[in-house]
């Protein structure tokens, strides 16, 4: 059975995604030889230590992240994912990544498990607000109480949103289908969601450039660039022919 013949016969499918769905949007990935993490210190920039340290150095990063990100479009993996949801009757987008493309395509049922970087919250008031994709005029901005704002985004050793991860959980926990794209899987708890779903019968596939630990539990894995495989997969463009999944 192919995917898309599968995916039409699932009444619940969810799709974990990572910061690879929005690479071939230009969007950097954390981990890749290209990645964030090679060229900046996690605990300088993505800790609530480094936010208390300072502030400034921060929000300057993000502010830079948000202005490469409002030049970037979204890709037909997001896309590919947006028509999917439209396709089945229970569906649900987990995706890790803070930068809007998802919704920017066209998804609505979904949870954003790590933020959104086009959000800041107020410490003082736990209020939020959007942000404009021009750079900000203070630095570090402030709430209109006096509090100061802080990316709406999860850092490591944050709790994620309760109700997002809630929502992530109950989805694993019943989908017949569970699609895995552009993940490292190295951040917990996301990288347990396809697990979840596994123990509780779901038909998992990852869809990746490159092996990762979930790899091994998936069904089904296809290796290459989701933007590339994802419409293929959906049946949304013409197959070149069959391919080997693994070599030979
Ligand atoms: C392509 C492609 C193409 C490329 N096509 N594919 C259990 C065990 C061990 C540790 C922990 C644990 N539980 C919790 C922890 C600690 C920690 C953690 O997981 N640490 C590990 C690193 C060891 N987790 C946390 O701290 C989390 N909080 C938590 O658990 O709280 C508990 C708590 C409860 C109650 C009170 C208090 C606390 C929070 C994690 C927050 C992660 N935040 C970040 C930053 C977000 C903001 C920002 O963007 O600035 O989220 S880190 C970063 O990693 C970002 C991402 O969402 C996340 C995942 O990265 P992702 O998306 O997988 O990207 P990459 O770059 O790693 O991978 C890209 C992939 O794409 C690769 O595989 C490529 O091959 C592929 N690819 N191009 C297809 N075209």
């Amino acid at each position: 059975m192919t995917l898309a013949e599968r995916l039409a016969g699932a009444r619940s499918v969810v799709v974990l995604t990572g910061a690879g769905v929005s690479a071939e949007s230009g969007v950097p990935t954390f981990r890749g030889a290209d990645g964030l993490w090679r060229q900046y210190r996690v605990e300088d920039l993505a800790t609530p230590e480094a936010f208390r340290r300072n502030p400034r150095l921060v929000w300057e990063w993000y502010d830079w992240r948000r202005q490469l990100i409002a030049g970037c479009a979204p890709n037909p993996a997001h896309a590919a994912i947006a028509w999917l949801e439209r396709q089945v009757p229970e569906f649900l987008l987990v995706t890790q990544n803070v930068d809007g493309l998802h919704r920017r395509a066209g998804s609505v049922r979904m949870v954003e498990l790590h933020g959104n970087l086009w959000r800041a919250r107020c410490l003082q008031e736990g209020t939020t607000r959007d942000l404009p994709d021009v750079p900000l005029a203070e630095m570090p901005p402030r709430c209109s109480c006096g509090g100061l704002l802080r990316p709406d985004v999860v850092w490591f050793g944050e709790a994620l949103p309760p109700s997002a991860l809630e929502q992530a959980l109950q989805a694993a926990d019943s989908c017949d289908v569970f699609l895995v794209v552009g993940t490292s899987a190295a951040v917990q708890p996301a990288a347990s969601l396809p697990r979840v779903a596994r123990e509780h019968g779901a038909f998992v596939v990852e869809v990746n450039l490159e092996s990762t630990p979930l790899t091994g539990i998936a069904h089904d894995r296809h290796h290459g660039k989701a933007g590339v495989l994802l419409p293929r997969l959906l049946g949304l463009s013409p197959s070149p022919g069959p391919q080997p999944l693994s070599p030979a």
